[in-house]
């Protein structure tokens, strides 16, 4: 579980004195007025739920269109308030839409065009011309609000398929605003966006963002082949990057969740306990009775009808529930002024009675609808009551009422049944699967949930906790804002390190001392299909051969693979190598590795044997044991057994105390430490120069990979660093090279300009090289 209050600072560190802005149709807080006076409401919704903690943690604006009838009484006259009333973390913004607005941006074509498109529910789906151009309003308007209150060094975060045109307004008036957008809902595969008439102007404005995110790699997927067949965009699906209207957007997935803590401490207060015994009589839970609970907003995409019709089945297949079992719906209206939204609420009310009817005693109800709202509190307490909870949308970005479940249940008797079509599906293996579309089955689920042994049930709910617990809210922000920092520090233009050969050598020649820091995969060695068969070309050699003779060069090679592993593949001596992205290091005259992980290697072995056994059956599972981590290759695995490996090393890194890292078809199992290149290329360099090596040493850092950009952003200036690769990519680097043969041939250069400064150097008493100017 992490430590909240660390978790804050270090995402108030990476925000580095930057404000925050988030920008979302929903608002955090509603002024109602009511016979009591103005009251404040907390919308439900899951958008709302993530974010308003982590704002209230790292402070910053929210712009949010004001929907409440009181919202223009409290604020001053350009509509800002601070929120949450009583404790004033942070601004909060309201936009002001007139009713045509509301009918046609909300209502019309975020809610009947964007909704049901993106949910694959086209039968519901309205593209009406004069709601988009209501819709492009409105997103001016909220555009215009940012624009108002943003530094030129803000973070701007758009969400959700309301504000898909935000970031091209942004971009237009501000093209240095840095903007990220989340997309809460899912991206539609082309052949459903298709039937979208507005589909390019939706990429164009998206894409006009530096960071676009989804909840899921499919998403991305969908959302690249857009870009590539709509717009014409250059993609380059390794990096997950677009390039549109000469600007390059990268395109990420993160999962959101909750915050697991609170959610946690929420549902074992007394308050809670107090909810428990008063929702135990509400509902009617009489001893020996479990309780079976639904969440949801009444909302076509959530299945709830398929959920009844579910329940319907298992009462007529497994008779000896009756009586025995009680479902309750908590459900709360949503968007009400549209059609399908009323026929909704009635076909479930109806479905209820209809179930009621059908099932009921004199003495037990068996459906009971909970629609009017409850606390937080309170629906904590229904969920660590529920003995279990049915998840069964038809279509789920996420689903947040997943993982609040799994968070509250403290006592971890539950089962949840989860929706194969929700994004959370893909993280919550311990869940028990359902096809909502398949009703006898979801009712023989919920019979084998309710009979699974308590120790099961246990166990699954550990494994469940301790992933949301390590993936909530917080590591959600984090991966925002650790990407957004990368791409921060980029250049936009990329620098081809050929053309600044002689602003490199001002730089390099004048010192007493080069570092030369290269990682090894695809930096020195060209990527090959098995990692194992990566091997030095000779030419590369000969030039590092040459470079470590030199009396003032230092040359280290710094991989993710072990240490031994690397120094075995290199073979030259004189070297520093660090393996293990330098958890673990060695020159000829000292080796390190890092303490706690040091501590941890045990267990990591133990993790490796565990991990062997478990996969052994897998065809295309190789278990790669690099001593500090693990990593578990599936690249030729095939794709129905991907989800054995994932849950093995998930399951073993939490039996161990381990953390898993995905990368590209691959897990790393790695001890909890916070380390990376670029803090172990700082270490390195400390230990040879001293602290001041800035002003002593010059520094050049090449790589290729996600994990050197850790290298890129924490070498200052004046560093040199080098990304290998294409060059349509943002880096932090501040120079490219196109492939390893020009990192080779750079390597030569050096070795050059090396020689001949040795040559005409004069020695003098501290060792400096002479200036050759
Ligand atoms: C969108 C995406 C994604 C629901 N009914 C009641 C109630 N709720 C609260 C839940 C939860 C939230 O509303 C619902 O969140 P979901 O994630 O399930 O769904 P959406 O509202 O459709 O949210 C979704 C999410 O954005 C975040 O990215 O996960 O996929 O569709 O917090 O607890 N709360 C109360 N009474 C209710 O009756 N108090």
């Amino acid at each position: 579980m992490s430590d909240s209050a660390g978790i804050v600072q270090g995402l108030r560190d990476r925000l580095a004195g930057r404000q925050l802005i988030i920008v979302s149709n929903r608002e955090p807080y509603v002024h109602e007025r009511t016979d009591e006076g103005i009251q404040v409401e907390r919308p439900s919704g899951g958008l709302v739920a993530a974010l308003d903690p982590v704002m209230q943690a790292c402070g910053g604006t929210w712009i949010a269109w004001g929907s409440g009838n009181a919202d223009f009484e409290v604020t001053d006259p350009q509509g800002r308030v601070r929120v949450p009333p009583g404790a004033h973390s942070y601004l909060l913004r309201r936009v002001r839409l007139t009713q045509a607005e509301i009918d046609g941006f909300y209502y019309g074509y975020a809610n009947q065009a964007l909704w049901p498109l993106c949910h694959m529910a086209l039968e519901h789906a309205r593209f009406r011309r004069r709601a988009w151009v209501l819709y492009e309003a409105a997103n001016q308007r909220f555009a215009e609000a940012v624009l108002a209150e943003a530094p030129d060094d803000a973070i701007v975060w758009v969400h959700d398929y309301h504000l898909a045109r935000v970031p091209r307004y942004l971009r237009t008036a501000r093209p240095d605003l840095f903007a990220m957008h989340f997309w809460h809902i899912p991206w539609p595969a082309w052949d459903i966006l298709r039937a979208c008439p507005q589909r390019g102007e939706l990429l164009d404005g998206l894409l006009a963002s530096d960071l676009m995110v989804f909840q899921h790699p499919r998403h991305v997927e969908h959302f690249l082949e857009a870009a590539e067949r709509e717009l014409g965009a250059t993609v380059n699906r390794d990096e997950g990057l677009v390039d549109h209207d000469g600007r390059l957007t990268r395109v990420e997935a993160f999962p959101i969740s909750v915050d697991f803590q609170a959610l946690d401490g929420l549902a074992r207060s007394p308050a809670a306990e107090r909810w428990m015994r008063r929702l135990r009589r509400r509902v009617g839970l009489g001893e020996g009775q479990v309780l079976v609970l639904g969440v949801d907003r009444l909302d076509y995409t959530k299945g709830i009808p398929e959920r009844l019709l579910a329940l319907e089945r298992f009462f007529q297949g497994f008779p000896q529930w009756r009586g025995r079992v009680i479902f309750a719906q908590k459900s709360s209206p949503s968007r009400t002024r549209i059609r399908a939204y009323r026929q909704l609420q009635h076909r479930v009310e109806g479905g209820i009675e209809r179930l009621n009817a059908t099932f009921g005693t004199p003495e037990w109800k068996p459906i009971v609808h909970l629609p009017r709202p409850l606390p937080p509190e309170g629906m904590a307490a229904l969920y660590r009551l529920a003995d279990a909870c049915v998840v069964s949308s038809l279509q789920d970005g996420m689903n947040l009422v997943a993982k609040e479940y799994i968070a509250a249940q403290v006592d971890e008797r539950g089962v949840l049944l989860l929706s194969e079509l929700t994004g959370a599906h893909s993280e919550l293996s311990w869940a028990l699967p359902i096809n909502p579309y398949d009703a006898f089955g979801t009712a023989a689920a919920l019979a084998e949930g309710l009979m699974m042994p308590v120790d099961e049930r246990r166990q699954r709910l550990r494994h469940l906790r301790t992933y949301v617990a390590e993936h909530d809210i917080y590591h959600w922000m984090e991966q925002h804002l650790q990407a957004a920092s990368h791409v921060l520090a980029s250049r936009t233009e990329t620098r081809w390190l050929r053309d600044y050969l002689g602003e490199i050598a001002d730089r390099v020649i004048p010192r007493a001392r080069l570092a030369v820091v290269l990682d090894f995969d695809g930096t020195l060695a060209p990527i090959v299909s098995a990692p194992e068969r990566a091997a030095l070309p000779d030419r590369v050699r000969a030039a590092l051969q040459r470079l470590v003779r030199m009396p003032h060069v230092t040359l280290a090679i710094v991989s993710g693979r072990g240490l031994d592993d690397i120094r075995a593949r290199v073979g030259i001596d004189g070297l520093i190598y660090a393996g293990n992205h330098g958890l673990e290091m060695a020159s000829s005259r000292w080796r390190w590795s890092h303490p706690e992980a040091e501590r941890l290697r045990p267990r990591v072995a133990e993790a490796v044997r565990g991990l062997r056994t478990r996969v052994e059956a897998v065809p295309g599972a190789i278990v790669e044991d690099k001593g500090l981590t693990i990593s578990v290759h599936f690249r030729q695995t095939p794709h129905p057994l991907v989800e054995t490996v994932r849950v093995s090393a998930y399951e073993e890194a939490e039996r161990r105390g381990l953390v898993v890292r995905a990368g590209k078809r691959v897990y790393e199992l790695r001890p909890p430490v916070t380390w990376d290149k670029g803090a172990a290329v700082r270490w390195m360099l400390d230990r040879e120069f001293g602290t001041d090596w800035p002003q002593r040493a010059a520094v050049i850092y090449a790589g290729d990979d996600r994990t050197d950009e850790d290298a890129f952003v924490a070498l200052p200036d004046p560093a040199i660093t080098v990304k290998v690769g294409p060059g349509i990519q943002p880096t932090a680097a501040a120079f490219a090279v196109r492939d390893v043969e020009e990192m080779v041939q750079f390597l030569w250069t050096l070795a050059e300009w090396e020689a001949e400064t040795t040559a005409t150097a004069q020695p003098s008493a501290r060792g400096a090289r002479p200036d050759r100017g």
